[in-house]
């Protein structure tokens, strides 16, 4: 099979919910010498937007959503163990990651912690329906120097601009590097709730967070 061959296939696997396809590919790609990276990127996550447009479109229904939701889990979790010893050993910075109160999805969530942990970041990952306490406290209580919110819901994007607020009220909002994602959100909202950066794209994300906290240690 072509590398092409194998994202196309990867992309299907998600579109049927074919489980057992997508973990059987997500380790072909692997034993190929694929970059897990290029996998994602190409191959499952097109899959899971193709999802979401059908459901759009009134093609697909909920449950066929479910399905496809955890076929990309099963995916990233055979990729995961790869982009995990890819990482570098020194931890460049610890980062708390969550899907704010009320939203439960995690998939962008738990793709973004498995990319910036095998960047080298140590990754404290929340879950998903966070309360924004929690963010606030494990923040405290983990010494991170980053705090990530993933909303994909545009009546929970709100949350993310509540923990911010949070963390002005108790005074420790400059102890953090906050940066928000997920399909609703945009510069425009970032600016707004006074992040200090978005994105839409897991592998962007680190470079932003790289350039935030190098930007931190020349001040
Ligand atoms: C899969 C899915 C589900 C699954 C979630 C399973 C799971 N475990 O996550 C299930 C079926 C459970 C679900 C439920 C619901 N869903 Co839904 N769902 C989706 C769908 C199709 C795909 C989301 C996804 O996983 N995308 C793939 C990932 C990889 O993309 P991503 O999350 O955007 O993440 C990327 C970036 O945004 C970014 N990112 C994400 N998080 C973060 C965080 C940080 C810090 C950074 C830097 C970057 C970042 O990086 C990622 C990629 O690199 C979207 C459609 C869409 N277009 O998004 C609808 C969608 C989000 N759902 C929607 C709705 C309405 C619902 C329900 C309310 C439906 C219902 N009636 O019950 C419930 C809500 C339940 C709840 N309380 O949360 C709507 C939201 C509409 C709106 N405007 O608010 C959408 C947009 C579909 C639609 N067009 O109607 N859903």
């Amino acid at each position: 099979m072509e590398k092409a061959e194998i994202f196309e296939s990867m992309k299907k696997s998600i579109m049927e919910g074919n489980k057992a396809e997508a973990e059987r590919l997500a380790q072909l790609s692997l034993d190929r010498g694929i970059d897990p990276k290029e996998s994602i990127s190409h191959g499952f996550t097109p899959g899971i937007q193709q999802v979401g447009q059908l459901w759009e479109e009134g093609e697909y229904f909920l449950p066929e959503l479910v399905v496809s939701a955890e076929t990309m889990k099963a995916a990233m979790k055979v990729l995961e163990k790869s982009l995990q010893e890819s990482a570098r050993y020194a931890s460049i910075g610890k980062m708390v990651i969550g899907t704010v109160q009320g939203d439960i999805h995690d998939i962008g969530k738990s793709l973004v912690a498995s990319i910036f942990s095998a960047n080298g970041f140590e990754v404290v990952d929340l879950g998903m329906d966070v309360p924004i306490e929690t963010f606030v406290h494990r923040a405290q209580e983990e010494k991170a120097q980053v705090i990530g919110m993933s909303a994909l819901l545009t009546t929970t994007m709100v949350n993310q601009k509540k923990v911010i607020e949070l963390l002005e009220q108790k005074g420790i909002r400059k102890n953090f590097k906050v940066i928000v994602g997920g399909a609703p959100i945009s510069r425009e909202w970032m600016q707004r709730i006074g992040a200090d950066d978005a994105s839409l794209d897991a592998f962007e994300a680190v470079a932003k967070v790289k350039q935030l906290l190098a930007r931190e240690v020349l001040r």
